[in-house]
Order: structure tokens, then sequence, then C-alpha cells
């Protein structure tokens, strides 16, 4: 069904079903949902709400706030979206990365010339991370963070409204279900 309002006899009809306007010609809504007009009318709700989430579409991701983020203070702000998107906070913590560590996090990056700046960039303060988990979790915490590169994120992602330069983008997030297993067993085991 179109999105946009469709006017019938006395009623607006949406994607979410009949929107009728207060008639105060004495409507009601019967047991079964169904709205009866003052002449007699049946008004059924068409909207179907979408099924429950399948359990194998839960998720698990890992999320990190990176020097950057956690310097200019954006910890909170990161939380905040990922919370409101839906997502659930399950683990947190705060520490300073050290530099064997960082390598393995960026093991896929290790033969890029950006490899070492990498390193240098995530071992050179406080980082917050994070586990998060929900429907798609790895898939829409990157929704939420933007495109790498805070150039082509678009407004209302996170590197979109606050990123300027690729090398510190604020946040990082796992690539895949794999990605995040490894990344997270790196950070909380
Ligand atoms: P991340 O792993 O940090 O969440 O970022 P991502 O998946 O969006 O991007 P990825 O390709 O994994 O790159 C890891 C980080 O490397 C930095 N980078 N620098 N100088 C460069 O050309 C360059 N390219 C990538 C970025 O900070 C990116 O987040
Ligand atoms: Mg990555």
């Amino acid at each position: 069904m179109s999105g946009e309002a469709r006017q019938t006899e006395g009623a607006a009809e949406t994607a979410c079903g009949p929107v009728r306007q207060p008639t105060g010609n004495g409507e009601r809504v019967t047991g079964n949902g169904e709205r009866v007009t003052g002449n007699g009318e049946r008004v059924t709700s068409r909207y179907h709400p979408p099924p429950p989430i399948a359990h194998e579409d839960m998720e698990t991701t890992f999320v990190m706030d990176k020097p950057d983020g956690v310097r200019r203070g954006l910890v909170g702000e990161v939380i905040s979206r990922l919370d409101r998107k839906g997502l659930t906070l399950r683990r947190l913590r705060m520490l300073t990365i050290p530099e064997e560590m960082a390598e393995r996090h960026y093991a896929e990056h290790r033969e890029k010339p950006f490899f070492g700046e990498l390193v240098a960039f995530i071992t050179g303060g406080p980082v917050v991370a994070m586990e998060w988990s929900g429907p798609a979790a790895v898939a829409v915490a990157r929704v939420v963070m933007g495109p790498t590169n805070p150039l082509e994120a678009p407004p209302g992602t996170i590197r979109g409204d606050y990123g300027a330069v690729i090398t510190e983008n604020i946040v990082h997030g796992s690539d895949s279900a794999v990605s995040a297993e490894r990344e997270l067993s790196l950070f909380f085991d």
C-alpha cells in the first residue's frame, strides 16, 4: 500500500490503516478493533504489524568510541544514538589499548600503508569498548555510524555529524558477525 494518505468517504487512509477524523457523531470501536461509524459503516484496520523478529536475526556486535570520540566528549552521544536506534548495551569497558592488542584488532589492515598511523592513533588515548545486541546489530550499528570516511557520511550519522577526516572517525563497529565475535573476545575475555 502507498504511504500517501488516500481520501475515502470521510476517512483518510495511510500505510498504518484508516485514520478517521473525530466526527462526534457516535463512532465506536468494537471488541475486535473494528470501528463503527455513526451511520453504521464498519471500518477494519488494514495495518498488519511485522512478524516478531526471528531469534536467528538477533546479533551481538562490538562498538568502540575511538580516542578522538572520547577526547571530544562524544561517548554519551554514541551510546544514546545506539540506544535510541533499538540496540541494547550489554558490556562496557574503558581502556587504553596496548600496541600489540591494537595490531590484533586491526590485523586485516596489517599490509595497508596506513597501518602504522592507525595503530598509533587507536593507542593514543583511552577508548570505550562496548558490546551491543539486537536484531541485525552488526549492520544496524554501522548504519548509525555512517561510512568510514566522514566526508562521505551523510548528516544524521555519527561520522557525518561529528567527523571531518578519515583518520579520526570517532567510532569503530564490527564489519561482520565473525569480526564481532573475534573483537568481543579480544576486548572482553
Ligand atoms: P573501523 O574498522 O574503524 O570501524 O572502520 P571501518 O570498518 O569503517 O573501515 P576500515 O576499512 O576497517 O578501516 C579501519 C580504519 O582505518 C582508517 N583508515 N585510514 N588513511 C586512510 O586512507 C585510511 N583508510 C582507513 C579509518 O580510521 C578506518 O576507520
Ligand atoms: Mg573495519
